[in-house]
């Protein structure tokens, strides 16, 4: 694993660069993105996507919440009325076509309401925009492989921690100093990669979804993204992240032996930090810049 030193300035610019790149306050990306003991809802939102999702999700539970009560209050009510104690002599009536047409429309309209407000929320994942940035991420059994396709930028991404770093997809003591190095701590075991996809914030980012071998899924739960990598077809997805910091996603479609060893960390950052790192990236070296041993990757950023 690579661990280069601090934002080295871009070539072009040399010195200058380096002025101001020491002059930019180096911030510390928090890590936003990841699942938390004992949560039951969603990880934050940070795309107009993932919003959206959310809201659709709390809009559909009030509408379930009062089925739900609805039909147990019907059960009860049945129960208590109609048990053979309360009611000896049963009713021999087979049909009620009033109930019948009623039972029947209350659902579809029900339907028709949820689909009006879930449809335009597909659509708007499935229009894939103009990009700012396109990235084609690639499944592989199993890790991922990316390529900036209009910067001449591919590296591969390894969880820290599988073979690929040394590892035996185990919690070692090594694993634990390579996850500190790399300014994560224990709790991304499992999340954190030795590269990262590096995005600009609030630009639209377009990734184009492929795997090599079985099918993959690229998921990235803060984005509310998620792509089946199906071989031999490119499949796209879009988001706009709003909010700097590091977000982690999954393999999220079963792909074999070591699917829950190939996870996905994407860091939103900075143009100024994401120019930066283009630069070095083009150089060969894809790390984001360099790492304090107890802090979280460090970026320039001069907001
Ligand atoms: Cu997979």
């Amino acid at each position: 694993m690579r661990l280069s030193t601090v934002t080295n300035g871009i070539a072009a610019a040399g010195i200058a660069t380096f002025a101001a790149g020491s002059a930019l306050a180096q911030q510390a990306l928090e890590i936003i993105g990841q699942p938390v003991p004992g949560a039951t809802g969603f990880q934050p939102a940070v795309t107009e996507l993932a919003e959206d999702i959310h809201w659709l999700d709390h809009m559909i539970l009030y509408i379930i919440t009062a089925i739900v009560i609805f039909v147990t209050g019907l059960l009860i009510y049945t129960m208590v009325r109609f048990n053979s104690k309360s009611n000896p002599t049963p009713a021999r009536f087979t049909h009620n076509s009033p109930l019948e047409v009623a039972w029947t429309l209350i659902p579809i309209v029900v339907l028709v309401f949820i689909g009006a407000f879930s449809l335009p929320i597909l659509f708007k994942q499935q229009e894939i925009p103009v990009g700012e940035v396109t990235i084609k991420a690639t499944g592989n059994q199993w890790y991922w492989s990316y390529e900036y396709v209009d910067e001449g930028i591919s590296f591969d991404s390894y969880m820290i921690g599988s073979p690929a770093t040394g590892g035996t997809n185990m919690m070692t003591p090594e694993v634990e100093a390579q996850l500190k190095a790399a300014g994560y701590s224990k709790d991304q075991f499992l999340l954190a990669t030795d590269t990262a996809v590096v995005v600009p914030v609030g630009k639209t980012i377009v990734v184009q979804v492929t795997a090599t071998d079985v099918i993959h899924s690229w998921k990235v739960p803060a984005f509310g993204v998620m792509q089946d990598a199906v071989p031999g077809r490119t499949a796209g997805l879009w988001f706009k992240a709003e909010k700097e910091g590091i977000y982690f996603g999954q393999c999220s479609e079963l792909c074999g032996q070591m699917h829950a060893y190939m996870p996905i960390t994407v860091k939103v950052v900075s143009e100024a930090a994401y120019a930066e790192w283009l630069a070095k990236a083009k150089t060969g070296d894809v790390q984001l810049s360099s790492v304090a041993a107890d802090a979280p990757v460090q970026v320039a950023s001069n907001d």
